[in-house]
């Protein structure tokens, strides 16, 4: 680390109190960041660990409207699920707080309210769908219709989810309001933009500034943005769940704040909830506003920007022109990429998903969490599968680290009276063939870097040594000969048992604690430790004193996983991907069902020609189309097309291609389109362009 810091604050992003929390939310950011303060608290370091539930926004009014409760009904049930759930699994939250709370809103508006005073908002009158049966205006995922697109008849106001494109509710052909089944009318509403941009130069600068520490996949996210040139992002929405605008006019009526611009500010409330908890209220500025203090954002990797260019940029707002009460910005965003579960995508809108309470309830939280660590999808996906669970609880828990430790306590039990037989000299523990400093200092190394698969690694090879050690030196075997040489052993064995409690605490804290029981140890590994009174290079060190009195009876750290007991996991697994299948087939059908017949008339209205594609570039925050310049006979002309995500721009120039020469012309994301080119989609999913070939053909007619 280049910098030494004198106090460390975790944030983890605040998930969305709509549903249970799933094995790829923990291991992707609630595992890592609790692992990673654990180790920093065994370090003596002065770490605070800041999460919560993000109750706002529209992801709860859905999930409300859907089971036709509130959506404080919603938030209230799954804010305590989600608490329960994670204190289950040991994550060590300093603070859990809700974004409900008035601390939070008074925060929030705080914010808006001085960003508004220097008058950085934008304020932009807009045409926004309005249900008059309702009497609201629709948010986007309020609006659904017919792609402009792909032609698939249930798409989103903000995303079609049958060809991804990413779309604006007025590029609906044919849009329904959710709320009413009403086609929605447009009415002028008032909106307050963040001026992203004003902002761009100091977050080229910031991103810039760690693009050698922080991850490849975060920097990348961030410049594209960048590269693209920052925009104004609506900072407001028409809604009445949510943090309503602390204005006293009339445009501010019925509005509330976008929830990412509420949510990432709840790191800040949560804090001072804390502080005000500690019995210090100000405290929490010595995290927040003092640049010796390092913040770290724990997230997974569809979270980017909001943490690397719109939190800062709201931060840097409320900084300009102060000179007290600054805030710091990230010093990392450590953001992960998805764990699968059984080669598939986590999707809890398609119900496919172990729940982290629901896996608690079969099998205990320290091999679910050294299962992950394995597994952390640091710089690419990973998969979570039943057999790999089994493999590592019963290859790696059990028989490694389990096995040595019950041995090691036992022989002292049942041999040497339950007493550590004698002292291991600083020589003898440092002639085993461990280097200890060296150990530890790489796996301190995996931990502040992030690399935790890395960590877990080599602890679980510090526990591989010690039961080689044991097996190798036979104690039950030498004892007979030579009783000295057995204890010997035993007293080493025993300060290896003590070495691996500590080592092994950032990942599997509760089997520490247990380990420490057996072994006779006052208190949790936990408790050792505090800010200034590091105990991790204790490891290297024998720890057990001759004499010193082990608990005297010892117990069964891991059970084995049988294959009976996962059966119902694996029904389940098979029942899921069939529910998916079935899922993914029907789809496949309603395609097959052809449209009502048309007549010869018709048809003939339709105008397809064959054009070539002279020119083929992407379009600028519309990642699923491509712009293409088109010859047409002796005319040219421009068509945006969904096909982005199966051929690359150069792919396409020189191309032949149909297009439908007589279609109404359209503006999608502000570029003109005049007409559409023939696609088929493929079983593979892919688009291919119908492409007849020959150059004596551009511009004629299909018929
Ligand atoms: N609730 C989105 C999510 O759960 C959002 C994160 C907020 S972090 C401040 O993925
Ligand atoms: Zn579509």
């Amino acid at each position: 680390m280049s910098k030494s810091f004198k106090r460390t604050l975790v944030t983890t992003a605040l998930p969305y109190a709509n549903g249970p929390v799933h094995l790829g939310h923990l291991a992707g950011v609630y595992l890592p960041a609790d692992i990673y303060v654990r180790y920093q608290r065994l370090c003596g370091h002065d770490v605070v660990h800041i999460g919560g539930s993000d109750e706002h926004g529209v992801p709860i009014t859905i999930t409300a409207d859907k089971e036709g409760i509130t959506p404080q009904d919603v938030v209230d049930r799954y804010h305590a699920m989600n608490v329960e759930a994670f204190t289950r699994c040991g994550i060590s939250f300093d603070y859990y707080g809700r974004t409900s709370s008035p601390r939070h809103h008074e925060t929030a508006r705080e914010f808006f309210l001085d960003i508004e005073k220097k008058g950085i908002f934008v304020r932009k009158a807009e045409k926004l769908f309005f249900d008059a049966k309702a009497g609201r205006f629709l948010s986007d995922r309020y609006v659904t219709g017919t792609c402009p697109i792909c032609g698939s008849p249930d798409a989103n106001g903000d995303q079609c989810e049958q060809c991804g494109t990413h779309l604006s509710p007025l590029e609906l052909i044919d849009p329904k309001s959710k709320l009413s089944d009403a086609t929605p009318e447009l009415r002028e509403t008032l909106h307050w933009y963040f001026p992203l941009g004003r902002f761009q130069k100091q977050l080229e600068a910031y991103v810039e500034g760690h693009g050698e520490s922080w991850r490849q996949n975060v920097v990348n996210y961030s410049r594209t943005w960048l590269n693209q040139g920052l925009a104004d992002r609506a900072i407001t929405r028409d809604l009445s769940w949510g943090i309503s605008l602390p204005l006293d006019e009339e445009d501010a009526k019925g509005k509330v704040l976008y929830v990412w611009f509420d949510a990432v500010l709840g790191y800040i409330s949560f804090t001072k909830e804390w502080a005000e908890l500690q019995g210090d209220a100000e405290r929490w500025k010595r995290y927040w506003q003092d640049p010796d203090s390092r913040i770290v954002n724990f997230i997974g990797k569809d979270n980017v920007v909001f943490h690397t260019l719109m939190f800062p940029a709201i931060l840097m707002a409320w900084n300009e022109g102060r000179s007290e009460g600054c805030y710091e910005l990230a010093d990392n965003v450590p953001a992960s990429e998805f764990m699968n579960f059984e080669g598939r995508k986590f999707s809890k809108s398609r119900n496919y998903a172990i729940y982290l309470g629901e896996f608690l309830d079969r099998f205990p939280a320290d091999t679910l969490r050294y299962s992950i660590a394995m597994n952390y999808p640091e710089n690419k996906d990973t998969d979570f599968s039943w057999t790999d669970f089994q493999n590592r609880t019963n290859g790696e828990l059990a028989d490694t680290l389990g096995n040595f430790i019950k041995r090691s306590v036992d022989f002292t039990n049942t041999r040497f009276g339950g007493e550590v037989p004698c002292g291991t000299t600083p020589e003898e523990w440092n002639s085993l063939g461990i280097d200890w400093q060296e150990s530890l200092r790489k796996i301190g190394e995996a931990y502040d870097g992030f690399h935790f698969r890395e960590a877990a690694t080599l602890t679980m090879d510090v526990a591989r040594f010690a039961n080689r050690f044991l097996t190798e030196a036979e104690p039950w075997k030498v004892i007979k000969v030579d009783p000295e040489a057995a204890a010997r052993t035993m007293a080493v064995s025993l300060n290896l048992c003590h070495a691996l409690s500590l080592l092994f605490y950032p990942i599997i804290p509760g089997t520490c604690d247990r380990i420490r029981d057996m072994l006779g140890l006052e208190g949790s590994v936990g408790s050792l430790a505090a800010p200034g009174r590091p105990v991790w290079d204790g490891a290297a060190l024998p720890g057990m004193k001759q004499g010193h009195r082990l608990k005297g009876s010892s117990e069964i750290l891991f059970t084995k996983i049988e294959q009976k007991d996962l059966e119902p996991e694996l029904e389940k697994i098979a029942r899921l991907l069939a529910e998916a299948e079935r899922r993914e087939s029907g789809a496949q059908q309603q395609k097959m069902a052809f449209k009502p017949v048309i007549s010869f008339d018709d048809f003939q209205k339709v105008d397809l020609r064959v054009a070539r594609v002279l020119e083929c570039e992407p379009v600028k925050k519309a990642s699923k189309l491509l712009k293409m310049k088109l010859q047409v006979g002796s005319e040219e002309r421009q068509v945006l097309s969904g096909i982005a995500g199966h051929y690359k721009p150069e792919e396409m120039v020189g191309r032949n291609v149909v297009l439908v020469a007589n279609l109404a012309e359209r503006t999608i994301r502000g570029e003109l389109s005049q007409g559409m080119i023939l696609a088929v989609e493929g079983n593979d999913g892919r688009l291919y362009v119908v492409e007849p070939q020959g150059d004596e053909i551009i511009g004629n007619s299909v018929q």
